[in-house]
């Protein structure tokens, strides 16, 4: 939610048992066997504190703005300059992504040791996308105090081997790392419109813009091919319709920029795919439009098998988008929201993705101007979203969420909420029925500092208008909260 949330009023502990409002009914069913929650990933995760290591564990915590709470886990290892830390790899991989935080200000790299063996190429890190400042959001502190690198090894290492990092020239604590076996660059389709056709530059050096909107205007009713590559767009694209965006792999086609698509409308069928959009978003600037898509892709249109990382949010979503599927992408440090359904969203689909380290509500859903009716997230991978919620459903008419799989929420955030907060008008609360099904939550909820009382890790919150809807909460699977499970909260 990238709007200014209001400081709310403080609810004595006694008022959260009041009912909520004359048409809300809650059930909370016993737990049959049920089809896993979250994404199938195609990578593994391994906490740096259960690695070995030669530095320190930090952990765990859940205090408002630590490098423990905001940590996988709520702990992670400290590295001085010389320091390591060893996995031991737990699935064949060439590849690893490394969820790490740098001191304010400094950046530097790691060597990478496969087998004790010390690799050629080292892992950049950074703090330039971290220590996010919100001001005008009541309750926050600095926050999004972690960032994710990725890398290619340059071989094939196998389960049992060990990949070790060494901090070198800047203190560096290691949260997880993600391993992986990164697939080949993808072939060219046939009778595709290749953006270098077009003068596109595959260095990352010239400026990519008009070769991109050429070969879109190009392709109408075709396939725009991204080889293998870095691009770098200094401006947005926009009449984005009736093509498809198509890169070798989100490893091996990558898009330098900060707006990638801002349009206000599309005739639709839009189908982006296979590659990644990597932006240079170090703040978190609400009026800019510092998204992977700003607006509407238009009806029938999809989103498959992206890595988006470094933007303010990674879908933005107003107008047309309906039918619109979001699936098998990863969304990494986001200064805000990971996607947002911001009203109208009709039969959307978001699906099987993996969001770490939004730097807002992970996954949000938020009926202003028209509602959201008949959309669904469903077995996504949330973690550590370090401001705000995991899932949020503010408002709207039939809305799904199912089998996910959050943990780790920070200050502000509950796994899941269930809420008629408005932000603005007109808004139009929750109704129809809202289904809340097969949902793991792992160390959600947090202290509202706004409150002086937990957020727990589902919430159903009446706060401006009485929730006139059914909330049918089924099959949920809570483990370690830091505070209440489930929390019902009457309006101010
Ligand atoms: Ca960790």
């Amino acid at each position: 939610m990238t709007t200014p949330r209001t400081t709310r009023k403080s609810v004595p502990a006694a008022a959260t048992a009041v009912a909520l409002g004359a048409g809300l009914l809650v059930a909370v069913a016993p737990a049959p066997a049920h089809a896993a929650a979250g994404a199938t990933l195609p990578f593994t995760s391994v906490e740096a504190e259960t690695a070995t290591h030669t530095g320190s564990r930090i952990g765990p915590d859940h205090t408002q703005g630590t490098l423990a709470s905001e940590a996988s886990g709520r702990q992670a290892v400290r590295l001085n300059a010389g320091q390591r830390v060893q996995f031991t790899v737990p699935r064949a991989a060439n590849a690893v992504t490394v969820a790490y935080s740098v001191p304010d200000g400094q950046s530097g790299s790691m060597d990478v040791y496969v087998n004790g063996q010390r690799l050629d190429r080292t892992l950049p890190v950074t703090s330039k996308y971290s220590y996010v400042d919100t001001p005008w959001i009541p309750g926050a502190r600095t926050h999004h105090l972690y960032a994710n690198a990725r890398m290619l090894l340059g071989r094939d290492v196998r389960a049992g081997d060990t990949v070790a990092f060494q901090a070198t020239n800047v203190q560096v604590t290691v949260d997880v790392a993600d391993f992986e076996q990164a697939p080949g660059a993808a072939t060219r389709p046939s009778g595709s419109v290749s953006v270098t056709d077009k003068g596109a530059d595959p260095t990352g050096q010239g400026d990519s813009t008009q070769a991109f909107r050429e070969a879109i205007a190009a392709a109408q009713g075709g396939t725009v091919w991204i080889p293998p590559g870095e691009y770098r767009l200094t401006s947005s694209l926009n009449g984005v319709q009736n093509v498809t965006l198509q890169g070798a792999g989100h490893w091996h086609s990558v898009v330098r920029t900060s707006r990638f698509i801002d349009q206000a409308a599309s005739s639709g069928n839009v189908h982006i795919r296979d590659f990644a959009v990597i932006g240079e978003v170090t703040e978190r600037v609400d009026s800019s439009p510092d998204n992977f898509v700003n607006g509407s892709l238009g009806p029938g249109s999809t989103v498959s098998g992206m890595w988006l990382q470094h933007l303010k949010v990674g879908l933005w979503l107003t107008g047309n988008n309906d039918n619109l599927v979001v699936e098998n992408s990863r969304f990494l440090d986001m200064t805000a929201d990971g996607l947002n359904l911001n009203g109208n969203a009709r039969g959307v689909k978001v699906r099987n993705n993996f969001l770490r380290n939004q730097g807002d509500d992970a996954l949000a859903m938020w009926s202003l101007n028209a509602p959201d009716v008949n959309s669904v997230f469903e077995n996504n991978t949330i973690t550590q979203p370090n401001l705000a919620n995991g899932i949020a459903i503010y408002g709207g008419t039939d809305i799904t969420v199912r089998n996910n799989l959050i943990a780790d929420t920070n200050a502000l955030g509950s796994g899941i909420a269930i809420s008629n907060q408005k932000f603005l008008d007109p808004f139009h609360p929750l109704s129809g029925t809202i289904t809340v099904d097969g949902n793991t939550l792992v160390r959600t909820g947090a202290m509202n500092p706004n409150w002086n009382h937990p957020m727990g890790a589902v919430r159903v919150d009446s706060y401006d208008s009485a929730i006139d809807a059914q909330v049918r909460i089924t099959n949920t699977t809570i483990t370690d909260s830091p505070y209440s499970a489930f929390e019902f909260v009457s309006g101010s």
